[in-house]
């Protein structure tokens, strides 16, 4: 017989079927024993009794929680019960036994001590069972469906940069170095260069979606030393406000898709609501928002950057004043940004480039890039670059590249922020950080 996903069952009353799954909780009432299974669409209440098969009732009986089982057997009607419905067993088979207890604590319904991050994600596939982490692996399978196919439908061709590459994108500091025969390669940061050789390759607007690497020691609630990061370039833009508007759009039709198919559980099990912001995305120069900040008291260490404080107040500032999430920061200066972003030619201190950033953290930096090899070369010379490491990047733009811009969203970020997780960790599958490679390593040993 063929699986029955627990959620089909309503309509199936009176028949017989096959349900696999976990067992989720056991009342064992002396001669009558209550299994709730659970699969991925549900939970059902599925019962035993010692005046039926014995041999049934006694295995039933000797399950431990978190075991797996297949079970057979009918769907009754139970006005006793929430569904109206529950599952008389009549075979069983244990697919696997489970060790009890569990090590970690994972659904606050059975306990206040939920356990900490840390051990949480020592035993990751057990933390993921939980209501919660199994609606975000499966709002992030939307998220990324809908990245895509928004880009798809806007024409974009999808790329899979190398992500061993031969000169890091992203400034020297934070690169991983790796072992390539007998030369040094680098794990790249981005795939920014091969996002941008598309353009010069005629492929008009490309997107990529994979993994990208930061040798950074950052212990916060928002780095990660692997990440998912979600690229876009686009050819002949005519202004960075282009990129700005394909972003602001593009999030719009991430979110309704997630709204659409999973507003109600996030409501339910998060206590979300999904807003869809409506027009355009606020859009405030570094130099402004700085002024409201200074206004409302908050201290500023750098005139090019923001803290962490004030990244937390821009965001409330901007969506008291707009009634938005959303904020683009543009006119960063040049020196601040990466040197492949093009120089404003009205006031080339400033750099034509944007974050975006969502409830209080930076979840994109985008720019209109320098396509005019003499001038990307004079960038890369400013910041001390040597341009024979970069030889191979400065060609694609010598045989004719149309003028472009593009983004990056760390999509680890943008579901934290979706689901309003308190760290990164929580929205990632197996995260890497400076002192977790799968488990927790010794910090002492990171140099
Ligand atoms: P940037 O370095 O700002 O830009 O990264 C883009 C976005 O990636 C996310 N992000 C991270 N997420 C988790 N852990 C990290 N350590 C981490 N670092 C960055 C953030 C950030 O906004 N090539 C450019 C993008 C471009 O111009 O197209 C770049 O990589 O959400």
């Amino acid at each position: 017989m063929e699986r029955t996903y627990i959620s089909s069952l309503k309509d199936l009353i009176g028949k017989k079927v096959r349900i696999r799954g976990r067992v989720d909780t056991l009342r064992d009432q002396g001669k009558i024993v209550f299994l709730i299974l659970r699969d991925i669409t549900g939970k059902v209440q599925t019962v035993s009794w010692s005046g039926g098969n014995i041999e049934v009732f006694n295995s039933v009986k000797s399950l431990t929680a978190e075991s797996v089982v297949d079970i057979s057997g009918l769907v009754k009607e139970a006005k006793q019960v929430s569904t109206g419905y529950e599952v008389e067993i009549e075979e069983i088979n244990i697919d696997s036994v489970s060790k009890t207890p569990l090590p970690i604590v994972i659904e606050q319904e059975y306990s206040k001590n939920i356990s900490n991050l840390d051990k949480r994600l020592d035993y990751r596939w057990v933390d993921l069972r939980s209501q919660r982490n199994n609606l975000m692996m499966r709002v992030a399978t939307v998220m990324g469906n809908r990245l895509r196919e928004y880009c798809v439908k806007n024409n974009f061709v999808e790329i899979q940069g190398p992500r061993i590459i031969s000169a890091a994108s992203e400034g020297g500091a934070n690169v991983f170095e790796v072992k390539y025969f007998d030369r040094k390669a680098y794990l790249a940061q981005s795939p920014q260069f091969h996002k941008q050789m598309g353009i010069a390759a005629d492929l008009d607007r490309v997107f990529n979606m994979g993994p990208v690497f930061r040798a950074e020691k950052s212990f916060t609630t928002r780095h990660l030393t692997e990440y998912t990061s979600f690229d876009v370039e686009m050819g002949y833009i005519d202004s960075l406000r282009d990129v700005c508007k394909f972003e602001q759009e593009m999030i719009k039709f991430v979110l309704s898709g997630i709204k659409e198919k999973y507003g109600d559980e996030i409501k339910e099990i998060f206590g979300i609501e999904i807003k869809i912001p409506q027009g355009d995305f606020p859009y405030i120069s570094v130099k402004d928002i700085k002024e409201k900040l200074t206004k409302a008291g908050v201290p500023s260490k750098d005139d090019g950057d923001f803290s962490p404080e004030e990244e937390r107040a821009l965001s409330e500032i901007m969506e008291k004043e707009t009634g938005c999430e959303f904020v683009f920061v543009y006119d960063y200066p040049h020196k601040k940004r990466a040197f492949y972003h093009m120089k404003d030619s009205q006031n080339p201190q400033l750099a034509l480039g944007y974050d975006l950033f969502w409830k209080g953290i930076e979840i994109t930096t985008g720019a209109q890039r320098e396509h005019r090899v003499d001038k990307l070369k004079e960038n890369a010379k400013e910041r001390g670059i040597e341009l024979e490491s970069l030889s191979d990047y400065f060609e694609y733009f010598e045989y004719g590249c149309p003028p472009h811009g593009g983004f990056a969203m760390g999509t680890e970020r943008f579901l934290m922020k979706l689901l309003e997780y308190g760290s990164i960790l929580e929205t990632t599958y197996l995260p890497n950080t400076p002192n977790r490679l799968g488990k927790l390593i010794n910090v002492k040993k990171v140099k």
